[in-house]
């Protein structure tokens, strides 16, 4: 029978059948030897097949995934993890402090995403924490991001109506991504009473999450969308991309290509650059930029030690 998978936590899967059973599932043994580079053969949202031998439930094949976020979980490792598959739109959720989401780390999560084939939309959280410096931080990021063509959400998790994240959600998978203590699950929570994901109250004394969700699973919500909750992430080491595509994904760079006095411009130390120009001049975020300059040393550190 086929299924998708719901929860995984590297031995067990949990798979909802076609006909709505949920399976307690192994892989069959074949999945680890496959030469695959990932951590994680088969992760939230597969589709899969199940046989039932000697009262387990195998998973025997993975059907082919529409999409699936990946990312490596140290920079220049060669393992990758992957997120989650067949996902409809990413949710990345950012606090501006408590704990603090940088902008490399956005900018990497939006990359991938969109080398992936995936919508982002930047949905910002306890906005009934900010104080005024940071009211304007968050102000300034808005801009950026919608500027660019982003959409972009402000809510707090716990006191606000969520009726406008409801409608984004509604009808779609929906991956929910960000870093440790961000309120992912809190989110999950507030959308649907009576789930109880545990949550937990990030440290004081490093600012940050306590790593609270460990495996990855999806929720099927009364209001018609389906929610992956994960596991709060680091970093976000890129996969699969060459050095000469990364200034594609930003969209404001690619916008300006045309103009730039050659045609590969990758807008580093090239002569009448316009993204360069744009940059002094405040029409591109220095933010933005400097994301870009460390992921174009990224994949030039990457060719040095992989050779790729
Ligand atoms: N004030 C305030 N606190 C929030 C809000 N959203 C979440 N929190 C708190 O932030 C803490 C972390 O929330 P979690 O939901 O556990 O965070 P998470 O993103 O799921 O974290 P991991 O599972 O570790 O990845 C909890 O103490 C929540 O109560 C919000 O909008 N406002
Ligand atoms: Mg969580
Ligand atoms: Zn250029």
């Amino acid at each position: 029978m086929n299924g998708v998978v719901t929860k995984s936590t590297g031995s067990w899967y949990q798979v909802k059948s076609e006909s709505g059973q949920m399976l307690e599932c192994r892989l069959k043994g074949k999945f680890r030897t496959q030469g695959i580079k990932s951590t994680n053969p088969v992760v939230v949202g597969d589709k899969v097949k199940v046989e039932e031998s000697d009262h387990t439930f195998m998973i025997v094949e993975l059907y082919e995934r529409k999409n699936a976020i990946i990312r490596k979980s140290v920079n220049l490792s060669k393992k990758t993890h992957v997120i989650a598959s067949n996902i409809d739109q990413a949710i990345l959720m950012i606090t501006i402090n408590n704990p603090v989401t940088t902008t490399t780390f956005i900018d990497r999560f939006l990359l991938s995403a969109n080398a992936f084939g995936v919508d982002v939309i930047l949905l910002f959280n306890k906005t009934d924490l900010y104080s005024d410096k940071e009211k304007k931080e968050h102000n300034e990021l808005i801009c950026i991001y919608s500027e660019i063509g982003y959409r972009c959400i402000s809510v707090s998790a716990i006191k606000d109506d969520l009726s406008q994240v409801k409608s984004i959600m509604k009808g779609k998978i929906n991956l929910i991504s960000g870093h440790s203590g961000v309120g992912k699950s809190t989110l999950i929570n507030s959308l649907q009473a009576g789930l109880n994901i545990n949550t937990k109250e990030i440290s004081d004394s490093y600012n940050q999450g306590q790593h609270t969700t460990t495996f990855s699973e999806l929720y099927e919500l009364d209001f018609g969308a389906s929610i992956i909750d994960t596991p709060g992430i680091r970093g976000f080491g890129l996969v699969d991309i060459e050095k000469n595509e990364i200034a594609n994904y930003f969209l404001e760079f690619l916008r300006l290509k045309g103009e730039c006095k050659f045609h590969n411009c990758i807008h580093l130390n090239e002569p009448n650059c316009k993204v360069k120009d744009a940059v002094s001049q405040n029409k591109i975020a220095e933010s933005r930029y400097f994301s870009y300059l460390s992921m174009l040393e990224e994949e030039e550190e990457n060719y040095r030690t992989n050779g790729y």
